[in-house]
C-alpha cells in the first residue's frame, strides 16, 4: 500500500537498507523480478459464508524487515511507484488465470499511478481485466477527485471494478465516494474495530452501507477481527467482510477461511421469508457463462462474478435482464415488470442477491397467480388479515 500518509509512521525505527542507495538498489532488484510475492486475503460473503473474492497483497523478501508501505514509500520516493505498482498487477493478473470460479482478486494502486505508462502498459498489455478490482486509497495529495475518475475511465472500459479503500478513515470520504462511484467501498477497519461496543461506530457503518447502495456499491468490512464484530456487521447488512478473523494474508493460493467461522455464519438463523416477498416465489434457474453454448431453456448468462447479463430464452432468443431483490414486494415487482416494452413484459425476472448474483428466476404467472390468490384469500377470510 503506498500512502504517503501511513508512511510517515511506519517509517520511523526501520533500519535496513539504512542507506538511500541501498533501497535504491533493493528496489531495482525487486523491479527486475527478486523477492516479490503475493499473498492472498479471503473476501467473505457474510450471509453465506463462503469466499467470494482474495486482496491480493504484496510481500517483499530481502535483507531487512521492513514492511510493504515502507517499500512502497521508498519506491515512491525515489520515483518508482507506479513501477512497483505495475509489477503487482502484472503479477495478480498472471494469478488471476487460476482463480476459482466466480471470485474475484483485488489490487492495491495508488490512484496517482493510473495513468503512468508504467501501469497504463500492463493494462493495455492484458487484453481485459475482467474479475479484476482495483483498490484505490486516497492520499492527502489529491486535489482533484474527477481527474482520478477521468484516468479510471479506460480501466473500467478493460473490465476493471473500482474499490475505495479505507472508506471512513481520516481522508477517503464521502465527495471521493460520490465522484468515483466505485464499485465496491471497503470499510476501513478502524469502523470496524470493537464496533459491537461502540454504538457510534455501528451507526457510522450503517450510514456508510446506506450511502454505498445508493451508489449502487457493496461495502467490503476490512479488518475483522472478533466475532462479535462479525455479528453486528451481519446484523447491519453489510455483505463482505475480510480480517484476521476469517484468514490471515498468506501467500498459499487459495486460501479457505476457518471453519468455525464458516459454520458461525452458515448456522446464523435466516430471515424468514415473508409469503409476500418475491423470495419465496424463485425458482431454481439453469446458468451459464457466455463462452458457453445456449440451451433451449430459460438460461441465465452470468458474467465472471455470476452477475446477471442476458437471459436465453426456450425459442432460441435471448433478451436483456430485469433483475428483482429477494425482500422486494410482489406487487411492487409486477409493476415495475409491467413497465417493460410490450414484446418482453412476460419474460421471467431474474432474483440477485446483495452482491447481484443470480438466486434464481421469478415467472410472471406465478407472481400474478400469488396475487390472484391472495386477493381471494382476503375476500373470504378477512380476519386473518391483520
Ligand atoms: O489498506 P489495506 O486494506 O490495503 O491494508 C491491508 C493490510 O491490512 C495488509 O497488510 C493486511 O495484513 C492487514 N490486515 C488484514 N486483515 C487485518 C485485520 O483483521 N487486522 C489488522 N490489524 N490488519 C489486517
Ligand atoms: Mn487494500
Amino acid at each position: 500500500m503506498s500512502t504517503t500518509t501511513r508512511t510517515s509512521r511506519t517509517l520511523r525505527g526501520v533500519s535496513a537498507p539504512s542507506t538511500a542507495s541501498g533501497w535504491c538498489a533493493a528496489l531495482e532488484g525487486v523491479l527486475a523480478g527478486e523477492g516479490l510475492r503475493l499473498a492472498a486475503q479471503p473476501i467473505v460473503d457474510v450471509a453465506r459464508g463462503t469466499v467470494v473474492g482474495y486482496e491480493l497483497l504484496a510481500r517483499f523478501s530481502g535483507p531487512d524487515a521492513a514492511t510493504p508501505d515502507v517499500w512502497f514509500a521508498h519506491a515512491q520516493r525515489l520515483g518508482l511507484g507506479a513501477q512497483l505498482d505495475a509489477l503487482v498487477l502484472s503479477h495478480a493478473l498472471e494469478l488471476r488465470d487460476a482463480l476459482p470460479e466466480d471470485t474475484f482478486i483485488t489490487v492495491n494502486v495508488s490512484p496517482l499511478h493510473l495513468g503512468e505508462p508504467a501501469l497504463a502498459a500492463v493494462r493495455d498489455r492484458r487484453g481485459g481485466l475482467e474479475r479484476v478490482v482495483l483498490e484505490l486509497t486516497e492520499h492527502s495529495a489529491i486535489e482533484d477527485y474527477h481527474a482520478v475518475a477521468r484516468l479510471l475511465e479506460p480501466w473500467r472500459q478493460a473490465g476493471a471494478k473500482v474499490a475505495i479503500d479505507d472508506a471512513g478513515s481520516g481522508y477517503a470520504g464521502l465527495q471521493w465516494l460520490m465522484t468515483l462511484a466505485p464499485d465496491l467501498v471497503k470499510l476501513d477497519r478502524s469502523l470496524v474495530d470493537h464496533l459491537d461496543e461502540d454504538e457510534v461506530k455501528a451507526a457510522l457503518v450503517e450510514m456508510l452501507g446506506g450511502f454505498a447502495d445508493r451508489l449502487d456499491a457493496w461495502v467490503l468490512a476490512e479488518g475483522v477481527e472478533r466475532l462479535a464484530e462479525l455479528d453486528v456487521l451481519a446484523r447491519l447488512g453489510v455483505p463482505l467482510a475480510q480480517g484476521f478473523l476469517f484468514r490471515r494474508p498468506t501467500l498459499e493460493l487459495w486460501p479457505t477461511i476457518d471453519g468455525g467461522v464458516r459454520r458461525h455464519l452458515e448456522e446464523r438463523p435466516s430471515r424468514a421469508a415473508d409469503p409476500d416477498t418475491v423470495g419465496a416465489l424463485v425458482e431454481v434457474a439453469r446458468t451459464r457463462h457466455r463462452h458457453e453454448p445456449a440451451a433451449l431453456s430459460v438460461t441465465v448468462v452470468v458474467d465472471g462474478l455470476g452477475q446477471p447479463t442476458a437471459l436465453d430464452l426456450p425459442d432460441g432468443t435471448w433478451d436483456r435482464v430485469l433483475v428483482v431483490r429477494p425482500d422486494e414486494t410482489v406487487r411492487a415487482v409486477l409493476e415495475r415488470a409491467l413497465t417493460r416494452d410490450t414484446h418482453w413484459r412476460w419474460h421471467p425476472l431474474v432474483c440477485v442477491d446483495e452482491l447481484r448474483r443470480v438466486v434464481g428466476v421469478v415467472r410472471m404467472e406465478r407472481l400474478v397467480h400469488h396475487l390472484i390468490d391472495g386477493t381471494e384469500h382476503r375476500a373470504t377470510t378477512p380476519e386473518e388479515d391483520q
